[in-house]
């Protein structure tokens, strides 16, 4: 099945029975709307757009466009998600933008970044989680640990708001986000490693948990991807990358007995034997700074790298659907397996086969297309429906139990994943884009030429 017949389905039902909403219901065949986006609609189409362009598939690419010209509109009354909405469609229409050139996206990709400043507006400038986009109140989840902001939320902003003040003329979008790195960089870290919490009325931690899956998760990946985004030039985002990679891998990973290796989660001090499949992720971010690893520590990384995606492929490879639970663990007499009945579901989630990409694109070892390609048959086994494609509540029962949505980072980021793995690595070469960690590439901003550098005028 090539790729882009499953986008083609993906998105075919998804203009049939959701146009306009946020997302798919693939099962019931209607539309989905989460509370995450507050009543701003239309989320599958922005988070698609790219990956509509790059798998060529132009008409698709200029109805959305159309879509988005009409109809997409920020002026809501509604609470939203920072960091939902700026992964998702600050993003998507970034790289909208930079991929086919139209002024639409530039301009609301701005708005939308005007709209998102006032969740800045705490004593400390660490933003709120969940903003009022008429009123410009924010605040933070209920459960999050006293009143805390989360560092994969607050720390997953800065690649789109360096963009934003490049396309806009406007400093604040960096200075907010430079801003969290000076805050950051004055507080103690436990054993090098950053808390899941942060008060942004006192500027200080809040439970001592530690994760390189959700809550911190694209955190870490930021750190790297701004050094690379910048064209290495912003040595203060590298030191704090590998510097953070040190403590990961000194408090955080281990290798089970059957010889896996795992990240494990941090609570107060304790190791949770668990990883999640968002924290598959890691796997292709390690192998993406392996390269300018320091102490020559390339071929280590690379090494991390590659037994991560052999973890997270046992994830899979050890369930009957052959697809990943979003929780595994590695205690109790288990390896790379969920134990907790709400640990068994697989959402559509893209972290594994982001890896395998990597991994594919650096080695270019065949089992990494072989691995993808389990993942393509097991999706059209027990994803594909009537009406789209769907998640499962459980991937140990012997036939899927659908849970009826078609997640719209399945078309951001599953699918578009997938397509890179089976193509040519000049296909949106590492050189020249970064993916923000919705999926979405945005370019490398090409530090000035100097003089050192230009061509001699003369030759
Ligand atoms: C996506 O929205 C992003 O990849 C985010 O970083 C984590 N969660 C989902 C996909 O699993």
């Amino acid at each position: 099945m090539p790729i882009h017949v499953m986008m083609k389905f993906a998105w075919d039902s998804y203009k049939r029975y959701a146009w306009g909403s946020n997302e798919l219901r693939p099962v019931s065949m209607q539309g989905h709307s989460s509370n995450l986006f507050g009543s701003i609609k239309g989320a599958t189409i922005v988070d698609a757009l790219d990956t509509l362009y790059v798998m060529e598939m132009y008409e698709d690419f200029e109805m959305a466009t159309e879509w988005v010209e009409k109809n997409l509109d920020f002026n809501v009354n509604a609470e939203v998600s920072v960091f939902e909405v700026n992964i998702r469609f600050v993003g998507g229409l970034l790289s909208a933008y930079y991929l086919s050139g139209k002024e639409v996206f530039r301009k609301k990709a701005i708005q939308l970044g005007e709209k998102l400043l006032p969740a800045f507006k705490t004593p400390t400038g660490i933003p709120w989680a969940l903003l009022n986009l008429k009123s410009g109140i924010g605040r933070n989840w209920p459960w999050a640990s006293g009143g805390s902001s989360i560092l994969a939320e607050y720390g997953t902003l800065h690649l789109e708001f360096m963009h934003l003040s490049k396309l806009s003329g406007n400093p604040a979008f960096a200075e907010k986000v430079m801003n969290i790195r000076k805050v950051l960089n004055r507080l103690d870290k436990p054993q090098g490693l950053y808390p899941n919490y942060l008060n942004p009325n006192s500027g200080q931690w809040g439970q001592h948990h530690v994760s390189v899956g959700g809550l911190g998760d694209s955190f870490y990946e930021y750190l790297l991807k701004a050094w690379l985004m910048s064209d290495k030039t912003d040595e203060e985002g590298k030191k704090l990358y590998y510097d953070a990679l040190q403590a990961i891998e000194t408090s955080l990973m281990r290798k089970s007995s059957g010889g896996l290796t795992y990240i494990a989660e941090w609570k107060g001090g304790l190791l949770e034997h668990k990883m999640g499949h968002l924290t598959c992720f890691a796997g292709g971010m390690i192998a993406l700074g392996a390269d300018g690893a320091p102490e020559d520590k390339t071929g280590h990384q690379m090494e991390q790298a590659a037994e991560i995606a052999r973890t997270c492929h046992e994830s899979y490879a050890r369930t009957t659907l052959k697809l990943g639970p979003e929780g595994f663990r590695f205690d109790g007499g288990v390896e790379a397996i969920a134990t907790r009945q709400n640990e068994k579901y697989f959402i559509l989630r893209p972290e594994v086969i982001e890896t395998y990409m990597y991994m594919w694109r650096f080695t270019h070892d065949p089992k990494y297309r072989e691995w993808g390609w389990e993942a393509v048959q097991a999706l059209e086994k027990h994803c594909r429906v009537e009406g789209g494609y769907s998640g499962v509540r459980d991937v140990y029962a012997s036939s899927p139990n659908h849970d009826d949505v078609q997640q719209s980072f399945y078309l951001a980021e599953t699918l578009k994943y997938l397509f890179l793995l089976f193509s040519d690595d000049d296909h949106l070469p590492f050189e020249h884009w970064v993916f923000n960690t919705e999926a979405h590439p945005l370019p490398v901003i090409k530090k000035e030429m100097t003089d050192t550098d230009k061509p001699n005028q003369l030759e």
